[in-house]
């Protein structure tokens, strides 16, 4: 960017004109929402509790406000490193010392919402984000990637938390695919539609968790229970995601927004200059042929 051409001005100019958008990937905070469940014998998170402590009446005539108490890891919310065992002994691995500018970063969004469908316990695999990469370009360093299943869609408690005699079914990422996008793509965090960056079944994976323990093991992040990536395109997204500065904080709930270009939603991105063939076949069936 030329020093002649400030950004600012302009990124002002285009939320005011419409030609960029915020999409709201934040669920509502409220008891109703699911909390993540663990076996009985461990520790437990307070699922989100609120009380009244005066609305205009004799308690303070004049104004309204609530108590409210929940864990780092109720609703929409931020993983820290620290969170994990893995990302214990990092620097600047709890939500007061990350640095702020880790809090505004691109994003990539790869739809896993019709294997989702088919199949709640999908996987998502180092294949399955390389077809995605030969459409949309490479995944750049520092990004987000957001699993997009529509997850979020479950207004159900019991369909969204899908747990049965077995355990939790909800889609998430393959032990390889962590390690790919950790080592190989260098992105900032994973984000998840669901309950968990993990899979409901994660525990049963290698390591148990492996999102989790990859991910903060490297100083990177999660997001969880997000909501509304169906509006957002492949690339080109801008989210803003800053946990509350909890000394010492696992984590916490937070308001997690995107800025969209007005275009890019429903378009897809240009295909990546070093596969010519691909993009040819892209740009013929890019509808009908989806993975
Ligand atoms: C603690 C133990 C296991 C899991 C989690 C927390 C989460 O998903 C979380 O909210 O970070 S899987
Ligand atoms: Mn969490």
């Amino acid at each position: 960017m030329a020093r002649s051409e400030p950004v600012l001005p302009k990124l002002i100019a285009a939320l005011a004109g419409g030609e960029v958008r915020i999409v709201d990937l934040t669920q509502v905070l409220s008891p109703d929402f699911p909390q993540i469940v663990l076996p009985p014998e461990m520790g437990q998170a307070w699922p989100f509790r609120i009380e009244e402590a005066s609305r205009y009446d004799a308690r303070g005539p004049g104004w309204y406000w609530n108590n409210f108490s929940c864990s780092e890891h109720t609703g929409t919310h931020f993983d820290a490193p620290i969170h994990w065992v893995s990302g214990r002994h990092l620097p600047d691995n709890s939500t007061d010392t990350i640095a702020a500018e880790k809090f505004v970063a691109p994003a990539c969004v790869i739809d896993c919402s019709r294997e989702s469908a088919a199949d709640a316990d999908f996987l998502l695999t180092v294949e399955f984000i390389k077809k995605w990469e030969r459409r949309h370009g490479r995944i750049p360093a520092g990004s987000w990637l957001l699993m997009r299943t529509d997850w979020s869609k479950r207004t159900d408690p019991v369909a969204y938390q899908n747990i049965d005699a077995t355990g939790q079914h909800t889609p998430g990422p393959d032990g390889e695919a962590v390690r790919f996008l950790v080592e190989e793509r260098q992105v900032l965090g994973f984000g998840s539609e669901a309950i968990g960056t993990d899979a409901g079944q994660g525990f049963h994976l290698k390591p148990p968790y492996p999102c989790h323990y990859y991910m903060h093991g490297s100083g990177r992040f999660g997001l969880q229970c997000l909501a509304n990536l169906d509006l957002l395109p492949p690339v080109g997204a801008l989210i803003i995601a800053a946990p509350l500065k909890i000394k010492e904080g696992s984590g916490s709930p937070l308001r997690v927004l995107a800025l969209v270009p007005r275009l890019a939603a429903a378009a897809p991105a240009p295909a990546p200059r070093a596969d010519k063939r691909q993009a040819a076949t892209n740009k013929r069936s890019a509808k009908k042929k989806r993975r």
